[in-house]
């Protein structure tokens, strides 16, 4: 067996230099994504043709010395699955019917999520045919919270509708966030079971919240999410991601059963590594902005977030997904002095 280096640090080593990879690491930056996105009918149809999606994860790993590939998907091919209706705004973003707009909510079962998404496993195990030996698969989803908000006002920004609706309809938000967690469950299973060495949760919308909300959409759903997991069988390490949880992050880590936690932007090294179980692996936290504007101050930043991880097993990433308008090469000398200090 190949060694991991990703894989490694999953299992609690430190490397040094520390395994690298980029959240969006596929994406608009990259003008040969661009070119084959076009080629796309809309971006779900680029999600379900397992030969674009394959090729959307290879271009990186061509262009970069990255450690690790993710699968191309999204976090809401989920409620696509269930039957509620998604597209993409050009330009936008993500639209959903919201939940808000109805008196009852209703979704498909989750039995269906697996059938549904079978494209998405053939691009999972056509990966694994693609990539070089010794490069990390990752699977993910959205943590259930966070794909709720999208299904819940049908769309990103402020959660403000969503806060309310926790408040308002306690039972129909509980109700979902449990479809949810076995749709979650058996697709997250269903991509290991098809070649992905480990896994993340993107709980990308986990901020604002008191901690008695935080209690019940993140924490008790992602713990029924990883027990239903390990039920399944599913024994790889899982990476949880709650994006901007601060003072509530300790609690993630401790309580949901993640193997893994990474670290937004905002958060100090220090500050995870004291409110994590002892050496639990860390990812993080490269200031996306930094990597658009490049040059020296870019390098130095760099090295000053290695140092701050030193104390950790540590994935290098950004704190959260780098942007369209991040220049390549500006990425590839990141990823030069990551692997060489200089
Ligand atoms: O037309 C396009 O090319 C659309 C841009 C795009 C891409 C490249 C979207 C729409 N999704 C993706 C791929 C994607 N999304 C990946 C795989 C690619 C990779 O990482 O290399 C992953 C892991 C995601 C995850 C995702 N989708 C998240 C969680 C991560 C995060 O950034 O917080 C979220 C919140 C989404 C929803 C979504 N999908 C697309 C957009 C523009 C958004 C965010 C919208 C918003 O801010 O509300």
């Amino acid at each position: 067996m190949t060694e991991r280096s990703m894989m490694r640090v999953l299992g609690g080593e430190r490397i040094d230099p520390p395994p690298v990879w980029i959240m969006r690491q596929a994406g608009r930056y990259l003008p040969e994504y661009r070119q084959i996105r076009a080629q796309a009918k809309d971006f779900l149809d680029f999600c379900y043709t397992p030969a674009l999606a394959v090729e959307a994860v290879m271009q990186p790993l061509r262009r970069f010395d990255l450690d690790a590939g993710i699968l191309f998907s999204d976090i809401l091919v989920l409620p696509d699955a269930l039957g509620r209706k998604v597209w993409f705004v050009e330009g936008e973003g993500p639209r959903l019917e919201p939940l808000l707009d109805q008196d009852t909510w209703t979704f498909g079962d989750p039995d269906r999520v697996v059938g549904f998404l079978a494209p998405v496993y053939e691009t999972v195990e056509r990966i694994r045919a693609a990539m070089p030996a010794e490069t990390t698969l990752i699977g993910f989803a959205g943590g259930p919270w966070t794909v709720a908000t999208y299904m819940i006002q049908g769309e990103g920004g402020d959660k403000d509708r969503c806060r309310r609706a926790t408040y308002q309809r306690p039972g129909d938000v509980a109700a979902l966030l449990s479809v949810l967690v076995e749709a979650t469950a058996r697709h997250l299973a269903a991509q290991v079971a098809a070649g992905a060495d480990c896994l993340q949760i993107f709980e990308s919308w986990s901020e604002g919240l008191p901690e008695p909300l935080f209690e019940e959409v993140i924490l008790k759903p992602t713990k029924a999410l990883m027990a239903r997991l390990r039920a399944l069988g599913v024994t790889v390490p899982v990476i949880g991601f709650p994006r901007g949880a601060g003072a509530l992050l300790g609690r993630y880590a401790r309580e949901t059963g993640v193997t893994a936690l990474g670290v937004d932007t905002q958060t100090p090294a220090g500050f995870a590594r004291a409110q994590a179980p002892e050496g639990m692996p860390l990812q993080g936290n490269f200031d996306p902005q930094m990597l658009i504007c490049g040059g020296a101050a870019m390098e130095a930043e760099a090295r000053r977030v290695i140092e701050d991880f030193r104390g950790s097993p540590h994935i290098f990433n950004l704190g959260h997904g780098i942007t369209p308008q991040t220049p390549p090469e500006n990425l590839a000398a990141l990823v030069q002095v990551i692997k060489t200090g200089g």
